[in-house]
């Protein structure tokens, strides 16, 4: 595959982590190009800080794409963030215009958040926005730009899936096929993204802990995240909770280092994560979750199955083959890593009216210290956002985690033998539990 380019037209904002300082380091991290337009240049970002200088470069836009057109640049993908007068915004959606061949065109329409429009922009601001909007590819809007874009009121959270689809499938109407939208909570704890796909109809969640406060720059670490991982060829639903997770992740770091909430959020520390988070493929994943499931099936199972069965289950349920195999027929797998370490994964699938959660395993040490709750929230979180409000998973009669499922909301439904082949049996329950 050839190297993809490209372009981030934003500001350079040169303290504070944001726009440019944050989408070059993070986009060329996957080894794509990130070309410029830096479209101003301030002392700081505008959020919180006062005196900022601001030296405007609008004029040089053109020009410069002039430029480019003797030289015949082709970009894969062009994204832009904070702009800072309608010229600017004219001027942008012409560079659009002019650049795109065959080029993914992404939009976050920085402009407001919390419920206001940024109090630098006038109220006409949002219906210009709508210029570049209408022209993008990918729309990468939070609740209150999407409802500004949409002259809709703002409303105050939680929300409900039917109001989120509604906002989303109503910005697909202004242009844009693909929306990310932002700052989604249904309830009070965890905060996350959603995302449709006006083409296919596909929708997702993915939600994290909430963490308190407000950081700057972080729309910026997300977006820039987002458009790393579709030009690296992740999909939509994978680009935004992999932009999640980097950027929960950063602001988890900020906030335990308690630096001031202007100063931009500690994305730089995240970034080989976010390098194998975006550039695995299904065959590295298959690998680790294998190579788990191998240490944890030795470590767990032996006071459950004889040692002859656990290797007759690895090699014929847990091989990185088996998994490569139902990964491609529709698994989702999410490994879970403490301190840059693999140490357990979950991996459930669709069914007509139920989720089956074939996998959910954890490194003996890290149990009981809530990785098996985020396990479970994002099973409910996928059966959700699937329509199905039932899951359920076999479990040998004989595994003490049994009473953790039940903890967890499931019951026994019945008792199975299953003849596995070999002479081996798996003595299981059906656990069964409905979502509230
Ligand atoms: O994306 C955030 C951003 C970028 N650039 C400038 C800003 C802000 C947010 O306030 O002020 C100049």
């Amino acid at each position: 595959m050839s190297q993809k380019r490209v372009l981030a037209i934003h500001d350079i904002s040169c303290f504070g982590r944001c726009s440019l300082t944050v989408a070059l380091p993070i986009i060329s991290s996957v080894g794509a190009e990130c070309t410029v337009i830096p479209t101003a240049v301030l002392s700081t970002h505008t959020g919180g800080f006062t005196g900022f200088t601001y030296r405007d470069l609008t004029e040089d836009i053109t020009p410069i794409v002039d430029h480019w057109k003797t030289l015949d640049l082709k970009f894969d993908a062009i994204y832009t963030g904070f702009l800072g007068s309608f010229e600017q915004i004219e001027i942008v959606a012409n560079t659009f215009d002019r650049l795109k061949e065959n080029t993914l065109i992404v939009v976050d329409p920085v402009m407001a958040d919390n419920g206001k429009l940024y109090a630098i922009f006038p109220k006409e601001f949002p219906m210009e926005m709508r210029k570049v909007c209408s022209k993008a590819d990918v729309l990468m809007p939070n609740i209150t730009e999407a409802v500004l874009l949409l002259g809709e009121e703002y409303k105050e959270g939680p929300y409900t899936s039917d109001y989120i689809e509604g906002l989303m499938q109503r910005l697909t109407e202004l242009g844009p096929k693909k929306i990310v939208l932002t700052g989604v909570y249904f309830d009070d704890k965890k905060l996350g993204s959603a995302t449709y796909d006006a083409e296919t109809g596909e929708k997702s969640y993915y939600f994290c802990d909430k963490i308190p406060g407000y950081y700057h720059g972080t729309g910026d670490v997300f977006g820039s995240a987002v458009v790393a991982a579709l030009i690296s060829g992740r999909s939509l639903p994978d680009a935004s909770r992999i932009a999640v997770d980097y950027t929960v992740g950063s602001i988890q770091r900020t906030f335990d280092a308690k630096t001031d909430i202007r100063f931009g959020v500690n994305f730089e520390e995240g970034i080989p994560q976010l390098i194998s988070d975006v550039l695995e493929d299904d065959e590295d994943l298959a690998q680790r979750i294998s190579g788990l499931a191998y240490t944890i099936w030795h470590e767990w199972y032996k006071d459950i199955v004889t040692d002859e069965q656990i290797d007759y289950m690895l090699n014929t349920y847990h091989s990185a083959q088996a998994i490569l195999d139902e990964i491609e027929d529709g698994y989702k797998y999410y490994v879970f890593r403490d301190s840059g370490k693999d140490i357990g994964y979950c991996g459930f699938h669709l069914e007509d009216d139920a989720v089956y959660i074939g996998k959910l395993y954890l490194l003996q040490e890290y149990r009981g210290k809530g990785y098996g709750k985020r396990m479970f929230e994002i099973i409910d979180d996928y059966a959700r956002c699937m329509g199905v409000d039932r899951e359920y998973l076999r479990v040998n009669k004989g595994n003490p985690t049994v009473e953790m499922y039940k903890r967890a909301g499931f019951e026994v439904k019945e008792a199975v033998v299953k003849d596995i082949g070999n002479g081996f049996v798996m003595d299981d329950y059906i656990m069964e539990k409905t979502l509230r």
